[in-house]
């Protein structure tokens, strides 16, 4: 086993336990709603960077996305075809279960919305799956996917994504904890069923509010 693996695998198991302990649940959701700052959530200015131990190198010219499943429209798009979509921008705040919230985060990219209208999902489409470069899954359903705040990012207040951040371009779903925003995007697979995620089977939460604390399931 190479180093990496096996820091991964380390991770990935107390992660895990975590998740099998209930660790991190505080309670108390029902007057969180009205503040900013989640239950169980503590404010920080810097932002963390986690991942599997991986963080694959993509070059713009190099990346693909991929959206296909049940839509009408499968589309493959390089770096000049997402480019020449819509701009969007989204102002929001990032809340991971691990306890650390960042707030005011400006994004640009194209927004889901606008992705869904180029794709058509099928009358049964229901859920997806959303595939990092490092093997990463994560699912959720078409609706959450499609809020309003929910976009392919691109750049971060105003700098290109790193690569440490999912560059060249990640998934940002901020009503959700930040493990269901998928960096590194490389496919979007649509379905007419769920299909838990990396984590998703490993312990936590299939949806993933923070106000409610879904941490683990
Ligand atoms: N491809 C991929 N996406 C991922 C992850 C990952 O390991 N691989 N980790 C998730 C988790 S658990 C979190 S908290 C956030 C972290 O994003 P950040 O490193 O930009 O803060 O990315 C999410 N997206
Ligand atoms: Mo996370």
């Amino acid at each position: 086993m190479s180093e990496e693996d096996g820091f991964r695998d380390k991770l990935v198991s107390v992660k895990q336990a975590w998740a099998k302990a209930g660790r991190l649940l505080t309670g108390a959701p029902d007057e969180a709603r009205s503040q900013r700052l989640p239950p169980g959530q503590r404010l920080v200015t810097n932002w963390p960077v986690l991942d599997l131990g991986v963080q694959p190198a993509i070059a713009r010219d190099a990346w693909r996305l991929k959206v296909d499943g049940a839509v009408v429209n499968p589309i493959e798009w390089d770096w000049e075809a997402f480019s020449a979509q819509p701009p969007f921008e989204d102002v929001s705040d990032i809340h991971c279960v691990t306890q650390w919230s960042r707030f005011d985060n400006r994004w640009n990219g194209v927004s889901t919305q606008h992705l869904l209208s180029v794709v058509q999902p099928l009358p049964g489409a229901t859920h997806l799956v959303l595939h990092g470069a490092d093997g990463y899954t994560t699912n959720m359903t078409l609706e959450n996917f499609a809020g309003e705040d929910c976009l392919l990012a691109h750049s971060h207040d105003g700098v290109p994504l790193s690569r440490e951040h999912g560059g060249p371009v990640r998934l940002v779903i901020p009503q959700w904890y930040f493990w269901k925003s998928a960096k590194w995007l490389v496919r979007i697979e649509v379905r007419s069923s769920d299909a838990p995620g990396f984590w998703e089977v490993r312990g936590y939460h299939n949806e993933g509010d923070p106000w409610a604390e879904q941490r683990y399931s």
